[in-house]
């Protein structure tokens, strides 16, 4: 334990030396006139070595937001972001909210308009400064964040920063929100000392409660049919071998639904896909492992006898207004020390007799189920337009297995699987479109030497500002493999409409308008304009030789690829 001191000029030059000191590696940013002390600190730090997070510029503040969501995910490490002042605010609150359902920490901060008209250094100097500012900047997002304030002044900074990172990173963790006055970054700050290492560091998560882990045991082991649903347990690679040797040691079936992480390897005997749907009328007992939306109520249900355990380090998502899964009991625990304790205390009650029958049973459902996707896509191989599972599989087929897999929804799990924790990140359940080619970025960021390959659809993509995110890959050398299922349409509004009017005029009509995407941008040839490769997709037997193309380009020559692939609609 010791006290640094370190010869700074001002507060801009203090605050990135204490980010890097406190880990942050990098601070993605969007740059605005609120930036000038910070520019000139890291030219300084430029000059003199002092240590300073890696500026990573982003010409759009969701992509800003995306890059250092991907990089945390990766990582586990917490990123700075920086944006312009409350309109760079306002750009970023989407990429904000996916991050917060995602428990993804980050330090997310923005400039104040500077308040002063007159007299301070960092006073009012350009037109904007007036009507940029805000009665409450950071009501925009206060709702999102898990905790926001305003530095002040230069003392506090340690404090602040502090305070900042560990409620951030406390299970569960998510983004914080700090906004920097331009006349506290830049006022005078003659030497400044802190603590290193930090003495506010984050709380422990918290651990099961072992009576809610007997309860639990006890219903799963008197369960003839007990199911998992997650989606998020993979969070933490070291929940997934904890629930392998879970779900392994008492032959229970595992669920993914809408997973944004690889929580179960693919080959594992107890995977049953991607739908408890065909699962829930049989299941007496379901554990719902760090997953907000299990099954789809208004769809299907389990049983009203059956009963519901949720377990997980928020198990009630207590941020979201309306969550009315039924739950019999609920345990508070991450999932990687809770789940040894439950099949241990599970062991304690259970009998093997009943293991055995499940263990047989789920190796039939695991062969059906595992047979229906063989057909499914060899019946897709030769449709045209493509279809996704076909393209899903030929995605399987040139991925080595390290390599990591962002999908923006239009990936279909269950044709390209994955076995390695950390290998597979689905968007965030918030489903701010535009996340996925940024994530892609930041997730290359954190694992240069791996393969990473974005799957979007056209739709996202287009949120995403494919100019500002092929101008970041080449900016940054951060070549990823982009492949694009093109169905020209907002399919999920087309599904959407049918679902509630299966007979209504959109159903009948040939072109329901707010759906379609006429006239799409060739988006081989904006990829082609950044310097990446490009190509079109229309031929199904085509896609393996373009994919492998496309490969060649990202891994050898290090250049980014796009693959513009014609899909079908829905
Ligand atoms: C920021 C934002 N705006 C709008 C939506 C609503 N939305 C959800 S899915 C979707 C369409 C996505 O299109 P695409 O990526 O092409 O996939 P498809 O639905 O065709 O499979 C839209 C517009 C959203 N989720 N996020």
């Amino acid at each position: 334990m010791a006290r640094k001191e370190l010869a700074v000029d001002n507060v801009a030059e203090a605050y990135l030396a204490l980010l890097a000191e406190r880990g942050v590696e990098y601070l993605f940013a969007n740059a605005g006139t609120d930036f000038a002390p910070l520019v000139e600190a890291f030219a300084k730090a430029a000059r003199t070595g002092m240590p300073v997070p890696r500026p990573v510029l982003a010409t759009h503040e969701n992509l800003a937001l995306s890059m250092a969501h991907g990089y945390a995910m990766v990582t586990r490490r917490v990123p700075a972001v920086m944006v312009h002042v409350s309109v760079g605010t306002a750009n970023g609150v989407c990429g904000v909210l996916n991050a917060a359902r995602e428990n993804v920490p980050m330090l997310f901060t923005a400039g104040r308009s500077p308040l002063t008209e007159n007299g301070l250094p960092g006073a009012r100097d350009v037109y904007i400064h007036w009507a940029q500012e805000m009665f409450d900047q950071a009501g925009m997002l206060r709702e999102i964040v898990k905790w926001e304030y305003e530095l002040r002044n230069g003392p506090q900074l340690e404090t602040v920063i502090d305070r900042a990172l560990s409620v951030a990173t406390t299970p569960p963790g998510g983004p914080v929100y700090l906004s920097l006055p331009r006349e506290v970054l830049a006022a005078p700050l003659p030497g400044f000392s802190y603590d290193s290492p930090s003495r506010r560091v984050a709380a422990a998560p918290p651990g099961p409660d072992e009576g809610a882990i007997d309860g639990a045991a006890r219903i799963l082991a008197a369960a003839e049919n007990p199911l998992i649903v997650t989606a998020s347990a993979g969070r933490d690679p070291a929940a997934v071998d904890a629930l392998a040797d879970f779900a392994q040691r008492f032959a229970i079936p595992v669920v993914q639904h809408r997973p944004r992480h690889l929580c179960l390897p693919t080959d594992h005997p107890c995977h049953l896909g991607y739908d408890a749907g065909p699962f829930l009328s049989r299941a007496d007992a379901i554990l719902v492992l760090e997953c907000d939306v299990p099954w789809i109520p208004s769809l299907e249900a389990p049983r009203p006898e059956c009963k519901v355990v949720h377990l997980g380090i928020d198990p009630l998502f207590s941020r979201y207004p309306i969550r009315g899964f039924p739950c019999d009991l609920a345990v508070t625990g991450a999932p990687a020390a809770a789940l040894p304790q439950l099949g241990d205390a599970v062991d304690s009650h259970i009998s093997g007799s009943a293991v055995a029958e499940r263990r047989r049973r789920l190796a039939e459902q695991r062969e059906d189920l595992k047979a229906d996707w063989q057909k499914t896509h060899e019946a897709a191989a030769s449709m045209r337009p493509i279809h996704m599972a076909w393209a899903s599989a030929c995605i399987a087929r040139i991925k080595p297995e390290d390599a990591i897999l962002v999908n923006e929804y239009t990936l279909m799990p269950e044709h390209c699987g994955s076995n390695r924790a950390g290998s597979y990140f689905g968007s965030s359940t918030a489903s701010g479109l535009g996340w996925g080619g940024g994530a892609a970025l930041g997730a290359k960021l954190a694992a240069p030497d791996r393969l990473v390959i974005a799957v979007l659809g056209d739709g996202s993509h287009l949120f995403g500002n494919p100019v500002a995110l092929h101008h970041a890959s080449a900016m940054h050398k951060l070549p990823v493999l982009f492949v694009i299922m093109n169905n020209s349409m907002w399919g999920a509004v087309r599904r959407a409409t049918l679902g509630m009017y299966p007979r209504g005029e959109a159903a009948h009509s040939n072109k329901p308008p707010l759906i379609d995407l006429d006239d799409l941008p060739a988006f081989e040839q904006v990829c082609a304009a950044a310097g990446g490769y490009g190509e079109r997709v229309e031929d199904p037997a085509a896609l393996p030789a373009a994919l492998d193309r496309a490969v060649h380009a990202v891994t050898v020559e290090k250049r980014q690829a796009l693959l513009n692939v014609i899909c079908r609609g829905v």
